[in-house]
């Protein structure tokens, strides 16, 4: 029944924002330069890479506040002392471009967004839920009305 949904059957490919266009840090950076990044990319969340691109895990700016949170007050003079491998979330989820759009869909139930990466663990770029969600707009809309 799936093979009836053109939509499904989308290349994961053409859903990437490429890796040159994601705002992401590098592993031992401060919390102080991520924090930075993420207020001035204006997302809650980016990628953790390494100096050959390889992908360690994602940073929030939720994370790094919550590190900051001392008994009785924000320690912000924390933010130059720790790093971003201290905090970030190694477990996330993974992509390849070869993967099944059915894959990407499915993560981006509990994700914002997913990393893709290709064979060598090198990062290739992000899907986020607005470009499925666009996709599967875009599906629908285009479906013939029935009568109610
Ligand atoms: O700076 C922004 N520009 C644009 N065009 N949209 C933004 C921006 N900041 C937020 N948004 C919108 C997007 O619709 O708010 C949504 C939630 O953002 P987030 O999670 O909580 O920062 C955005 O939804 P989305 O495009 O589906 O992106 C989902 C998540 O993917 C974002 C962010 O964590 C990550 N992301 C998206 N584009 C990114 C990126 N991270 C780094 N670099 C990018 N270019």
């Amino acid at each position: 029944m799936n093979q009836d949904i053109p939509m499904l059957h989308t290349p994961i490919k053409d859903l990437i924002i490429a890796s040159t266009k994601v705002a992401h840090v590098q592993l031992g950076n401060s919390l102080e330069h991520a924090l930075l990044v993420l207020m001035k990319s204006g997302y809650s969340a980016i990628p953790v890479l390494d100096h050959q691109y390889r992908l360690h895990g994602t940073i929030s700016t939720n994370q790094i506040i919550n590190k900051t949170l001392g008994l009785e007050r924000f320690e912000f003079e924390q933010m130059s002392v720790h790093t971003v491998d201290e905090v970030m979330d190694t477990k996330i989820p993974r992509l390849k471009d070869t993967d099944r759009f059915m894959k990407a869909l499915e993560l981006c139930i509990n994700h914002p967004f997913v990393c893709i990466e290709d064979d060598q663990q090198i990062f290739a770029g992000i899907v986020t839920r607005k470009s499925i969600l666009a996709l599967a707009y875009r599906h629908f809309r285009n479906l013939p009305h029935t009568s109610a």
